[in-house]
């Protein structure tokens, strides 16, 4: 007889497996073949985001971490003691820690995450680091209300969503996403928030189409995760890594571009690939100033103060629940 816990634990593996096929078999049976980003992030994929932070060419993680190091008082200042660090996308929870040096006296940390390796890493560390802090871990996807734990919900919050995760959807997401955010922080929410600045073309290229292919493989690696735990057959080698910047839209687009005529079977499924016919697995969104305050604004928040770099690479908002 099963646990009645290990019978949730397995009828949520199900449900993960059977969501995670539907996105991949709608994706791929689109004209233009789309998956979803957020799976990048298997055990792998999450170790390969963490090199890709390491890059030279990838100047966002380090820009960030400077602006965060100089401002971190002004970030916290409005989080009373006793209050609640809730972090969307938390990753490595890295950056994180500049603000947690500055909060000895928060109630917990929640950290809001789809991979389960990188939370469970980021616990691990952060019990080394801050002892005494309580470390809370939700494995899920952001974009859904998340239901913070009964005895935090009434304390004050202030969100943390570092990294310009935010330009990975489209604008029209990206409001609903910020909606979501506004109701998970309720009621006197106040969210510090990365976000890409537009930039020249070439740097923003380069940024996602590294020297020494971190990028490439952490494209690559989506297929990986479908063969394992689809079952897929996609033979990597012959698909290429593609980074583009659309003027259009404003974003970096990533795709992976079919080296040859071929199918590929899923689930009892087959999929067709022309040569050069593409993948398109991400889109990282790039904004000016004004156009992410108009964003934010049109999801109910009040964009209050900014702060960039000297070379106006990066930008982190403060946004108030309006
Ligand atoms: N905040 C960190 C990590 C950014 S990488 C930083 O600034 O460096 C993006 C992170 O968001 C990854 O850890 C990924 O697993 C997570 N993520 C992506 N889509 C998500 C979603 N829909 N729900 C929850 N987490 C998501
Ligand atoms: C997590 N996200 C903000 C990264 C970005 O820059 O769009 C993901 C990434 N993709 C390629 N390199 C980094």
């Amino acid at each position: 007889m099963l646990y009645p816990n290990m019978r949730e634990l397995l009828s949520e593996r199900f449900a993960l497996d059977d969501e995670f096929a539907s996105a991949v078999i709608g994706g791929l049976s689109r004209p233009q073949k789309t998956l979803p980003c957020r799976f990048f992030y298997d055990a792998r994929g999450s170790e390969l985001f963490e090199e890709i932070t390491r890059l030279p060419e990838y100047y966002p993680t380090r820009t960030e971490t400077a602006i965060l190091k100089a401002h971190a008082l002004d970030m916290i200042d409005g989080l009373p003691d006793g209050g609640v660090l809730v972090e969307f996308g938390s990753g490595s929870s890295l950056k994180t820690e500049i603000l947690l040096q500055q909060l000895p006296q928060l109630c917990a940390y929640v950290m809001i995450d789809v991979s389960q390796a990188a939370l469970a890493g980021a616990k691990q560390r952060l019990a080394r680091r801050f002892p005494a802090l309580d470390v809370r871990p939700i494995v899920g996807d952001f974009s859904f209300p998340v239901g913070l734990p009964d005895d935090l919900r009434a304390r004050a919050k202030l969100g943390f969503f570092p990294g310009s995760t935010i330009g990975n959807l489209t604008p029209v997401e990206a409001v609903h996403l910020l909606r979501v955010f506004r109701t998970a922080l309720a009621p006197h929410g106040r969210l510090i928030i990365g976000a890409d600045l537009k930039k020249d073309a070439r740097r923003l290229v380069l940024a996602y189409d590294d020297r020494a292919g971190v990028t490439a493989a952490f494209n690559l690696n989506v297929l990986a995760r479908i063969n394992r735990e689809l079952g897929a057959d996609f033979d990597l080698a012959a698909f290429r890594h593609e980074a583009i910047y659309n003027p259009r839209h404003g974003r970096i687009e990533m795709h992976l571009v079919s080296q040859a005529e071929q199918s590929v079977s899923l689930r009892g499924q087959r999929f067709s690939f022309q040569a050069g016919e593409t993948i398109h697995t991400e889109n990282s969104y790039k904004y000016s100033i004004d156009q992410f305050q108009q964003l934010a604004r049109s999801a109910d928040w009040l964009a209050q103060r900014v702060w960039t770099d000297d070379n106006a690479l990066f930008s982190v908002h403060e946004l108030v629940a309006g």
